[in-house]
């Protein structure tokens, strides 16, 4: 155990896999070694001892957490993780119900989503609150304090009160709404002056961090003394989510709140290096013995009523009825699996789902022939990849997406060699990332019909052009490109120079 960590990451989940084996819990890396709990965590190898905070599920409010203190040796070296503990109940409405049903709907712009009675304030503040103590609990005296997404918003503030020196900084996975959708929350004050409490806050694209200056410009008075163009390859003229500037440094009540607007990447060292393992050959070979001549589309996400998905298999419907000389060439694969919340909202999502992939297979399926493949379970990530070299196409259709990370992997994993066409959502934020993509409108089904028909009919060097371009973004704004980006805010906001944490490339499987 340590109280003296100098990087202290608070994000809600754990870190780890927690297993019992003959009675005996084993904490345990992820799995997986994709996402952003293993890119997080490689941070911890550019300080000398780092901590993370998350929370874990007891019985009773105030029950001992078993294990309070977990300290984890990986292959990113040794940290401590301390959980808080909260009950069922607890969770359920700070994040099922605060967060999804009130704080979710507004973020990616779904108004008419927001339950504004639905939400548990004060159980919010509370659950942030705790956060916030065990946070500074392991915090050394200058340690920057790393807080993660919405639903910690007030962690910042309550930090404030107990470390007034501490260095704080915040991340949004989310996209942030603009200043008119941001002021239907009844909190709006309390979450801004917690941002701004901050010494740096971070956002996927310009747009979000803009929209930020919005509203603290506008509801709290706070000022821009600084703004800078943005790098050409983040701004393209005409996309729905450009922005030619973006402010990064505003004043509040007399502190400096640094603004950061930074995609994160993924990690396309990694994702070649497992599809270059025999393994690999042989599922690619058996999954395209099993397309024969079929082409494969891909189009991979959660269930949540803002990733499209719904769209998409509207989309493939028109495209069936309208083109019935595909029928037996084209399949369509979804992925499409469920939070295990018990969120009605999400329930209904899944039920829609479920019915539409139901309806194109009894419209469209023969003997020979079946029009799609929906899975609503995890697909192993070695897997997965091997579905996307397979893919000719990949649909990423989200109404509002924070950045998309699947679109990025679906480039890495194709590659330049038999380049297929992305279909992008220009309300996903990695849309500013890559004009290469085929970009569409959800909201219109013209828009999307004609990015499927122009994604068809595309000529094999147009195909190639296109993914050498997007492959050599995917590759130039990787995971370790973000890494070394945030260290050298942070070094700004500390104000001193700190090692480049080595993402893992090698650590599949
Ligand atoms: C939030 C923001 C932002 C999906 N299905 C399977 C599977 N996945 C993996 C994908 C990808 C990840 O989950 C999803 O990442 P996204 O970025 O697309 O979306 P969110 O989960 O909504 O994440 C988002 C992100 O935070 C990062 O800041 O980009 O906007 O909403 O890595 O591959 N992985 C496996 N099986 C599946 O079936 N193994």
């Amino acid at each position: 155990m340590s109280n003296q960590s100098d990087l202290v990451i608070v994000y809600h989940r754990q870190p780890f896999e927690e297993v019992v084996v003959d009675g005996e819990t084993l904490y345990q890396e992820n799995k997986s070694p994709n996402g952003i709990v293993p890119t997080l965590k490689s941070f911890f190898q550019t300080v000398d001892h780092g901590s993370w905070i998350a929370w874990k599920h007891v019985e009773n409010d105030g029950d001992e957490v078993p294990d309070r203190h977990v300290t984890m040796n990986d292959r990113h070296g040794e940290y401590d993780v301390l959980r808080i503990g909260l009950t069922e109940d607890q969770v359920k409405s700070f994040y099922h119900v605060t967060s999804k049903a009130s704080l979710w709907p507004v973020l990616h712009s779904f108004a008419p989503h927001f339950d504004a009675e639905a939400a548990d304030w004060d159980t919010f503040r509370e659950v942030n609150r705790r956060f916030a103590e065990a946070a500074c609990e392991e915090a050394s005296d200058d340690a920057l304090i790393w807080v993660h997404d919405y639903n910690l918003w007030l962690t910042p503030t309550y930090i404030r009160e107990i470390k007034p020196d501490a260095k704080i900084a915040f991340f949004h996975h989310t996209p942030f709404p603009s200043a008119d959708l941001f002021s239907l929350l009844p909190w709006r004050d309390e979450i801004v002056d917690s941002l701004l409490a901050c010494d740096i806050v971070g956002f996927h694209i310009p747009r979000y961090a803009e929209n930020f200056v919005q509203v603290a410009r506008t509801l709290r008075g706070a000022e821009v003394t600084e703004r800078v163009p943005v790098e050409a390859g983040l701004s393209p003229l005409g996309a729905a989510l450009s922005e030619p500037e973006v402010t990064t440094r505003l004043e509040y009540r007399g502190r400096t709140v640094r603004l950061d607007a930074w995609p994160i990447g993924t990690n396309p060292s990694l994702i070649r290096k497992v599809l270059s393992e025999p393994e690999a050959d042989e599922r690619l070979a058996q999954i395209e013995g099993e397309l024969g001549e079929q082409q494969l589309i891909v189009s991979v996400g959660r269930v949540d009523y803002t990733k499209g998905t719904t769209e998409t298999l509207l989309a493939y419907e028109r495209l069936l009825e309208r083109r019935p000389d595909l029928h037996g060439k084209i399949k369509l694969m979804v992925t499409s699996v469920a939070a295990a919340t018990g969120m009605t909202v999400y329930e209904e999502t899944q039920e829609e789902i479920e019915q539409l992939a139901g309806r194109i297979h009894g419209r469209f399926a023969t003997l020979a022939w079946g029009p799609l493949m929906l899975f609503t379970t995890p697909v192993p990530f070695e897997e997965l990849l091997s579905y996307y070299r397979a893919a000719d196409f990949c649909w990423i259709t989200p109404l509002r997406d924070g950045l998309n990370l699947v679109a990025k992997e679906y480039v890495a994993a194709r590659g330049v060699d038999d380049p297929g066409v992305l279909v992008l959502s220009e309300f996903t934020g990695c849309s500013v990332e890559m004009p290469d993509a085929v970009t569409a409108n959800p909201y219109s089904h013209e828009s999307l019909d004609a990015a499927i028909d122009r994604s068809l009919a595309m000529s094999p060097s147009e195909r190639a052009d296109r993914m050498a371009r997007m492959c050599a973004v995917v590759d130039r704004y990787d995971i370790e490109h973000w890494a070394e980006h945030i260290l050298g805010q942070f070094d700004a906001v500390r104000g001193t120079t700190a090692a480049t944490p080595a993402v893992a490339t090698a650590a599949a499987g």
